[in-house]
């Protein structure tokens, strides 16, 4: 045997017996039959049908990195949050991702994109799990299901639909905001690379002192925004379906690291009750006037993964990682969040699946949880149960209790929100068209909408589509209505 054959490790099988081999089945004689003793083909073929977990519901076409981020700016008068303490260094992973698009679908269909993070942080994990434009579709968590089954595929012919997407838009006015930014330059990004990334709703932000503070966070892309347009997206999405990912992770490989500035813009605790628009309000955003951005610091995304399944398919954010120093606010879908995504998690990939490599806490974990499905990392707990006598971990509500809390009352309705004194359904998309986009953005805007709205889309939708985008922009909504009717 060469020198080079004998260092190649031996294959065995998952309980480590070496094998014969992965050429032929153990049959009678060259021709006869398999025997139900080839114990090792029986394994293969028994892990190979076992080897998918189910998608993500949602965004389940991604890529992701791991990365560091790093303090810039000194923000400890507003939270005490570890990460974002002065100088301070913490590791952590993102995933990028589309929306609605399957698995195996192109990176550069038009949809908004996932931004999720997950930082390793002295406290246990902190998620920020945003998209990469500042609102969403809709405002109530009720309606997130409809929302997304209106954008997938139609239940009888297993296709795409036009006609579903804007039959729930044009009757969900409150989605104006979003379509215009999804129907805009940002609807397909260059690359992960050269899109923003935003915590979209509104957070909480406690300082030492206990005081607390609204926070809107931004990620500004470092390579720019760049953008592709309709055309260049279709041709990609043919000719390759993995853009993104590749670009991702071949920029990683040679060095070419992407990073992206946090920036937030942080609002007084009792600005909130008086501010012109309903600062939790998810598809809103905080005009830059009213509260400037401040810089936090930066994350650069070095290092790829060494396993796609195991770090990316499996890695699981969840908004309801919050660290000391952060907190939720009354955003009905950042509450609505809270609970979904740990449900989804235990679905898709298993109770135990904090467990997992890029889920696991690199802080120490001294949880009570034991046992059940692939638990096995033994809790060194002394007793399963707290209180106990036997110097078993104890919650410390002195060191990290958190006023993140805000008052409430009230009769149980379900009603919309109480309306602030500038909120409306296309106040914002209109100045984003008017005073946000150049004259080329609003051409291709129309361009957008109109290629879209001509692809099966039936003519009641159409004329209520026409009336949603004249309540956006009346100089829009008619050049809409000039390309429905042919130009
Ligand atoms: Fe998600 N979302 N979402 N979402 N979302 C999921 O969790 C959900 C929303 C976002 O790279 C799911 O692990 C509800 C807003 C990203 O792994 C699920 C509501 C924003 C990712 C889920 C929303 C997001 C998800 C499906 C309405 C931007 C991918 C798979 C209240 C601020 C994370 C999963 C990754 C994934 C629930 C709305 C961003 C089903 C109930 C708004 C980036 O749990």
């Amino acid at each position: 045997m060469t020198e080079a054959a004998r260092r190649v490790p031996y294959t065995t099988n998952n309980a480590g017996i070496p094998v014969e081999s992965d050429e032929h089945s153990l049959t009678v004689g060259p021709d006869g039959p398999i025997l139900l003793q080839d114990h090792y083909l029986i394994e293969k073929m028994a892990q190979f049908n076992r080897e998918r977990v189910p998608e993500r519901v949602v965004h389940a076409k991604g890529a992701g990195a791991y990365g560091t981020f790093h303090v810039t700016n000194d923000v400890g008068q507003f939270t005490r949050a570890d990460l974002f303490q002065p100088g301070k260094r913490t590791e952590m992973l993102a995933r990028f991702s589309t929306v609605a698009g399957e698995q195996g679908s192109p990176d550069t269909w038009r949809d908004p994109r996932g931004f999720a993070l997950k930082f390793y942080t002295e406290h246990g994990n902190y998620d920020l799990v945003g998209n990469n434009t500042p609102v969403f579709f809709v405002r109530d968590t009720i309606k997130f299901q409809d929302f997304i089954r209106s954008q997938k595929r139609h239940p009888v012919t297993g296709l795409r639909d036009n006609d579903m997407q804007w039959d729930f838009w044009t009757l969900s006015p409150e989605s104006a905001h979003q379509v215009t930014w999804l129907m805009g330059d940002r609807g397909i990004p260059k690359t992960y690379r050269h899109m923003n990334g935003y915590g979209s709703h509104t957070y909480m932000w406690i300082n030492g002192g206990g005081q607390r503070f609204w926070v809107k966070y931004h990620f500004t892309t470092d390579q720019g925004i760049e953008f592709l347009t309709q055309a260049e997206a279709d041709e990609l999405a043919g000719a390759d379906a993995d853009k993104h990912r590749r670009d991702l992770y071949e920029s990683i490989e040679s060095r070419n690291a992407p990073s992206w500035t946090l920036k937030v813009q942080v609002m007084p605790f009792e600005d909130a009750a008086d501010y012109r628009f309903n600062p939790f309000d998810l598809t809103k955003v905080w005009p830059h006037g009213d509260y400037p951005l401040i810089e936090v610091g930066r994350m650069v995304l070095d290092k790829n993964p060494e396993d796609y399944f195991v770090h990316i398919e499996q890695a699981a954010f969840e908004p309801s990682n919050m660290v000391p120093g952060i907190g939720p606010s009354p955003d009905r879908m950042l509450l609505g969040r809270l609970f979904s995504y740990p449900d989804t998690h235990r679905y898709r990939i298993g109770p135990n699946y904090a467990q997992l490599p890029p889920n696991r806490p690199r802080s120490a974990v001294n949880s009570y949880a034991k046992d059940g499905p692939m638990r096995y990392v033994a809790s060194d707990a002394a007793r399963p149960y707290a209180p106990n006598s036997y110097g078993g971990p104890a919650a410390d509500f002195r060191r990290f209790g958190d006023p993140a809390g805000w008052a409430a009352a009230g009769e149980l309705v379900r009603e919309a929100y109480r309306p602030h004194r500038e909120d409306d359904d296309f106040g914002q998309a209109g100045t984003m068209v008017r005073a946000v986009l150049d004259d080329a953005a609003r051409e291709r805007l129309v361009a957008n909408i109109s290629g879209h709205l001509s692809q099966g889309v039936s003519r009641p939708v159409l004329d209520r589509a026409v009336q949603y985008w004249r309540a956006v922009d009346t100089d829009i909504g008619d050049r809409i209505a000039k390309e429905a009717d042919g130009g």
